[in-house]
């Protein structure tokens, strides 16, 4: 195979910049809030509108593509040896409501133009390369991150997911029919060594890069999510009319609560420890009327295990103390507390060789991605770009042309790495 030189030389002229910013803004037109900003959940029309645009341009590559029973989609560059498991990039089109619009986008659109600059290069990889899209990295419709990779990892099985209702009551079942999907969910799970590695481009949603002058961020680990909704049950009433004493209002030991988060975090926690509460739901939700319930949606994560744990830990027995003094009514459902995840040294080893005349640096990722559970099938490995600020999840989230440019450079490169 042509020397690391040669390929570098090639791939870098065979990566189109400019059309792929065209596709990473048309895309971000799909969407249920105005631009910049981006709304794209699991099966609604801004969603399925996004993933026939990636099907029509793997399409016009020549590239050939199947979906799974959740609508998990592989596009298939062919190797020159089938019998060798393939190397798989990917990463997730969805989006939080009013986020930005890179999130997920720049390892999906990044994964295509990653492979169409491999075919027009004429390089032939021996395992054949698959750009997967995973279906609902976001937890927004059904409550629980990774959807698409977490059934393939195996990590939720079948059973479980025919048990999701989302917010309206629609069960995933219903949805992902209506979305087209009929396929037994039984056949999304991957076996061990379906893929030989798996290597996710995505922005740093961090500052670390661009405080650094940095260009590439190769992941070592992805720290452990957990995130769990808290109801809770008081007595509603008259707001003029029911004095102080004896009050059981909901709203104010969930605000007790929502500031236990703050507080465990801070003091069971270190400085890799993060907790919110990121919802926050009351009714009847009247100003002159007493709160009878709350909800709480709240996410805590930390790049050590056990850590993270005794922070929820500490949590749950707040939570009893403030309700039992508040004489509150209260039941929390853990939604997912996952492991973190360590890249593979094989995989790291690959993107170093690509990155050894590369300015870049080594770090955690504190946001989760598919690659949390393609790490329980294969080996796994994260590159970061840099993006504005390290803004995520917001409609100022930006990454730089150039900069996703070299990612894509640096992904093909590790996954032709990987292939041979
Ligand atoms: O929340 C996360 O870490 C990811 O962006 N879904
Ligand atoms: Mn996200
Ligand atoms: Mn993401």
């Amino acid at each position: 195979m042509e020397n690391s030189l040669t390929i570098h030389h090639t791939i870098h002229h065979n990566i189109h910049s400019e059309r792929l910013w065209a596709e990473l803004e048309h895309l971000a037109h799909f969407s249920d809030s105005p631009y910049p900003s981006v709304t794209r959940v699991l099966w609604t029309p801004t969603d399925m509108q996004a993933r026939v645009y990636l099907k029509s341009l793997a399409q016009g590559a020549g590239l050939a593509w199947r979906e799974d029973a959740l609508g998990n989609t592989f596009i298939r560059l062919e190797g020159t040896d089938p019998t060798l498991s393939a190397v798989a990039t990917g990463s997730h089109n969805d989006a939080i409501p009013h986020s930005g619009r890179f999130d997920g986008t720049v390892g999906v659109m990044g994964g295509l133009e990653a492979l169409r600059a491999i075919l027009r290069s004429g390089i032939q990889p021996r395992r054949s390369l698959e750009l997967i899209l995973f279906t609902a990295e976001e937890p927004t419709r059904f409550g629980v991150g990774c959807l698409g990779s977490r059934a393939m990892s195996g990590a939720l099985s079948a059973a479980q997911m025919r048990e999701f209702k989302d917010a309206d009551g629609v069960s995933l079942e219903q949805a992902r029919q209506n979305a087209g999907y009929d396929a037994p969910l039984e056949g999304v799970q991957i076996p061990q060594g379906h893929y030989h590695a798996f290597v996710e481009l995505h922005i740093e949603q961090m500052p670390s890069l661009e405080e650094l002058g940095l260009p590439i961020g190769l992941v070592t680990a992805i720290a452990a999510p957990a995130s769990l909704m808290i109801t809770l049950e008081g007595e509603g009433g008259h707001a003029g009319a029911r004095l102080m004493p004896g009050r059981r209002d909901a709203l104010l030991a969930a605000a007790e609560i929502a500031l236990a988060v703050e507080q465990a975090t801070l003091e069971q926690g270190g400085s890799d420890t993060v907790g919110t509460t990121g919802i926050l739901k009351i009714h009847p939700n009247a100003i002159n009327s007493i709160p009878s319930q709350a909800e709480l949606g709240i996410d805590i994560r930390d790049t050590d295990l056990e850590r993270r744990d005794r922070v929820l830990n500490a949590l749950l027995e707040a939570t009893q103390t403030i309700c039992q003094r508040r004489n509150i009514g209260f039941n929390i459902h853990m939604l997912n507390s996952d492991p973190p995840a360590r890249s593979s040294e094989c995989v790291l080893d690959a993107a170093r060789k690509v990155l050894q005349d590369i300015p870049h640096t080594e770090m955690v990722s504190r946001a989760y991605h598919d690659s949390l559970f393609m790490a329980r099938v294969c080996d796994i490995a994260m590159l970061f770009i840099p993006c504005y600020k390290g803004y995520s999840h917001r409609p100022d989230e930006y990454a730089k042309p150039q900069d996703i440019a070299l990612g894509v450079q640096v992904l093909a490169q590790t996954l032709l790495e990987l292939a041979q």
